[in-house]
């Protein structure tokens, strides 16, 4: 293998930039079946799609003499535009990682001891439907919940949909984007969906509200930001912290952590009383205007300088610039959005500014996702089960999500066994331990299962704790479902092995179906190799097969995805037929119709808000045992205000210990010392501070933010975690 240095990835990546637009250079895609590229001598390029996030950029992956060489940006691909990431270039390291999984492993001691025997795949996987048919039969198949996230877990999902489970969950929803999507859904009567249907590239002015673009890599934004950047869009952020999109913009507003609902309203607030919204979109489109306008009354920038800490001139300024170029302005609705337990509400403030300034589905602002019509597979149907979801008992959150479920619905229902007993997790690509607040309590949930399946690529923490572990062959190395997100014109991306897997990790879609034959289930998996599915969708869609493969990426003909196209607006989502700015739905379950705004408790005396989010090259827990991302980033460090520090005669780079509001200690972590954030918070990167063992280079590198998450805030409205109400001092190591 060759040895990838820091060096020599960002030649890598240089070069990726400086030929994006001709990286196919007229060399055809030589036919990839049947790893061609182990036979063949040279270079050869086998197109794909990343998972090094779940943006699914399109990839073209080469391969020198059967050795993963490199990977670049599909030029064809409508979200890479011919460029990774930084984390989809180094995605090279985790086909190398040493540390991966490698073969199935059947734990042999107690759980969390990490003692494993090292098993065939049939031993396993005979082993794993004994213990699911054993709990299916004694507590029925209630009793087995799904935890799966990305696109992945479609196959593992398919054999458990089949096996009567309707107990699944990703942390998509109740610790990702829930409360946006439930807030756009209520407003609007659609959601945002992923990737984000912002038009950024277009825009003239728009706000971004702790969505920290630049360090949140996520691709097509980030090109899009750039391009905004450098044609001179009115950039407002705002953020407790100086971010990487902050130093692009014309104004930043360093708000009071926890109080942007202020700053919403008394936006609301001077759009109204200055009259700068778009008065013709608002009394034709959308519901509850009069109401609105006296509601927001008492909401004005003096009343929020008071709460967020940011100048009445200032809030004035910025929302005189959204207005000023509307329809081409909008305030971004941001990704990760359960920061304080009453999120929905901030999310419906911010859908009720876009709907103001009048900007839903024009150029610039929000367009409208258009999707390649591919046909479904024609299973058969899965068996009827009669029986609730355990995650919402007497739906006390309304408007849970229902294809995403509730991660810490299934964790509860699985400590005190209401409103029915969990007996089995069968968990897909999602490292539990560190992405749920409150690790005592999923350790406890744990303790009180009868059996834990892990299907994982690396040594994670919850596969740590798992009864039976699953190697998956990562994606670079199999098939998977076809990719067709929903964005600026219609397309479909195949996902396609560019190497065999090193060791005897398999197929994440062989998995499911051989798992399925043990559970006699076979009849559900009609194709005997997923290609066989594969080519009948595409097929089925008048798309010819060889085509996607070689070129790993078809485009549908464009279609208008904007009012300046020809699109018609119509809302018929909503019980009102209109925008709801009064959400009738909402008042219907007794909740308010309108954004609420909740201070936020205060530190104790010598304490400080603990804030988080992404490092722009890792992927929350799963990259930091990759050898070249981790080259990159091999620690976090947490960010301490200046004069904070100086005061506490905290210096830079020295290790401490952090210590939350309820005792709970982390790792040690580094201080770095910067005028970048407030003197009432501190921040660090989400991920790292691993405690499993077998991921040796990245063991207790860093610290986990997660680990000091003990108190979380749930969203009366959809059960969201807000994980941001947690406070941490120092102990000097
Ligand atoms: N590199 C990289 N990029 C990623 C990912 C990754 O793992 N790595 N993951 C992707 C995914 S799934 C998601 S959901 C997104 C998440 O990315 P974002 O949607 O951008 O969300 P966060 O990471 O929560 O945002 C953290 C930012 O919010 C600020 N912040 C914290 N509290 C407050 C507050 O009270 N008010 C305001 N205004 N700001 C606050 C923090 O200082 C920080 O700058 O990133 C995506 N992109
Ligand atoms: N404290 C804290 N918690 C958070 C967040 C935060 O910022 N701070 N962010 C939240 C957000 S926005 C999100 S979206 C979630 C993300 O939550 P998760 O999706 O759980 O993210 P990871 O922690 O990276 O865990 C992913 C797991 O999948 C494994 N994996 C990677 N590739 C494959 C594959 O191809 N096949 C299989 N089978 N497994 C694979 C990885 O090795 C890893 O163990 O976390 C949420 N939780
Ligand atoms: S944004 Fe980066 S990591 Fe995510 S899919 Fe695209 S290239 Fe891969
Ligand atoms: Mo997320």
């Amino acid at each position: 293998m060759e040895k990838f240095t820091r060096r020599k990835f960002l030649e890598i990546s240089g070069a990726t930039f400086a030929g994006a637009g001709l990286a196919f250079g007229g060399t055809k895609l030589i036919d990839n079946s049947l790893f061609s590229a182990e036979k063949t001598s040279g270079v050869v390029k086998i197109p794909s799609y990343c998972s090094i996030c779940f943006w699914k950029c399109g990839l073209v992956a080469y391969v020198k003499d059967g050795k993963l060489w490199k990977l670049e940006g599909n030029p064809l691909d409508p979200l890479s535009k011919g460029r990774l990431c930084p984390r989809g270039n180094g995605g090279v390291g985790q086909h190398y990682d040493p540390d991966r999984l490698k073969a199935p492993l059947i734990r042999t001691s107690t759980r969390g001891k990490e003692e494993w025997k090292v098993s065939t795949w049939d031993e396993a996987l005979t082993f794993t439907a004994k213990k699911l048919m054993e709990i299916k039969e004694k507590y029925g198949p209630q009793s087995i919940a799904v935890f799966s996230h990305g696109p992945g877990g479609a196959f593992l999902k398919h054999t458990f949909n089949a096996f009567g489970v309707k107990n699944f969950a990703a942390p998509s929803f109740a610790q990702c984007r829930g409360p946006r999507e439930v807030a756009f859904e209520l407003t609007f009567g659609e959601i945002v969906g992923s990737p984000e249907r912002t038009d950024i590239e277009n825009s003239k002015c728009f706000a971004l509200i702790g969505t920290h673009l630049g360090e949140n890599m996520h691709n097509s934004q980030v090109q899009e930001f750039a391009k905004a950047v450098e044609r001179g869009a009115t950039i407002i952020v705002v953020d407790p912290r100086f971010s990487i999109a902050a130093s692009k913009a014309k104004y930043y507003l360093p708000i009071k952590p926890g109080t942007d609902t202020a700053l919403l309203l008394a936006w609301i607030n001077v759009l109204i009383e200055e009259n700068l919204y778009d008065k013709d979109f608002v009394d034709k489109y959308t519901f509850g205007f009069e109401q609105l306008k006296e509601y927001v009354k008492p909401f004005t920038p003096e009343w929020a300088f008071v709460e967020t800490g940011i100048e009445p001139d200032l809030i004035r300024e910025t929302v005189r610039e959204l207005a000023r170029y509307k329809p081409a302005s909008f305030v971004h609705p941001g990704r990760h959005v359960n920061w304080y337990g009453n999120d929905v509400q901030r999310l419906r403030a911010v859908a009720i500014i876009n709907a103001l300034l009048g900007n839903w589905n024009h150029k610039g602002a929000f367009f409208k996702p258009v999707k390649m019509n591919i046909p479904k597979y024609p299973y058969p149907p899965y068996p009827e089960v009669d029986y609730e979801v355990v995650y919402n008992p007497n739906n006390k959150y309304p408007f849970a999500g229902e294809d995403e479920g509730l991660t810490q619905g299934i964790r509860d229902a699985t400590i005190t066994g209401k409103p029915y007993p969990i007996k089995a997790w069968v968990v897909y690509g999602t490292n539990l331990i560190q992405t749920l607040p409150n690790q005592a309590e999923t350790l406890k949930a744990i303790q009180n299962l009868d059996f834990l399946l892990v299907i994982d690529v690396i040594p994670s923490e919850i596969s740590m704790w798992a009864d039976v572990v699953l190697p998956e062959a990562i994606y670079l190395e199999r098939y998977d479902e076809l990719n067709v997100s929903p964005f600026k014109v219609p397309f479909v991306g195949i996902r396609q092995p560019v190497v065999p897997p090193p060791h005897d990790q398999r197929e994440g879609w062989w998995i499911a179906r051989e798992l399925a034959k043990k559970l006699g289930l076979e009849h559900y998996f009609p194709w005997k190799h997923i290609e066989e599915y594969l080519r009948y969708r595409v097929e089925a869609a008048g798309l010819s097969y060889e085509q996607l493969k070689k070129d790993g990426i078809i485009l549908g003909s464009s279609q208008p995805i904007y009012v300046e196209d020809g699109l018609q607006l119509e809302f018929s989502n909503t019980p009102t037929q209109k925008i709801e700015l009064y959400s009738t739905q909402l008042a219907e379950k007794g909740l308010s119709p309108f954004p609420t705004y909740e201070r936020p408790p205060e530190p104790p005396p010598g304490y400080f808000r603990l804030l988080f989010g992404r490092a722009p090259v890792h992927t929350f827990s799963m990259t930091q045992s990759n050898p070249i991302l981790m080259d990159m980033i091999n620690e976090n460090e947490v960010w301490v205000n200046s004069d904070v520090a100086n005061y506490l005669g905290l210096k830079n780079g020295v290790y401490v210990v952090l210590v939350n509001q309820d005792g709970v200690k982390s790792n040690k972590v580094k201080v770095r010392l910067t005028q970048r954030i407030r003197p009432d918070c501190v921040y660090m990167y989400h991920g790292f501070g691993h405690t499993s063992k077998l991921l040796k280079r990245a063991y207790l590198k860093g610290a986990s933010d997660t680990q000091l998450i003990t108190r979380y805030d749930i969203d009366p409205v959809m059960g969201g975690t807000g994980m941001n109400n947690n406070f941490v001092t120092f102990e000097k190591v």
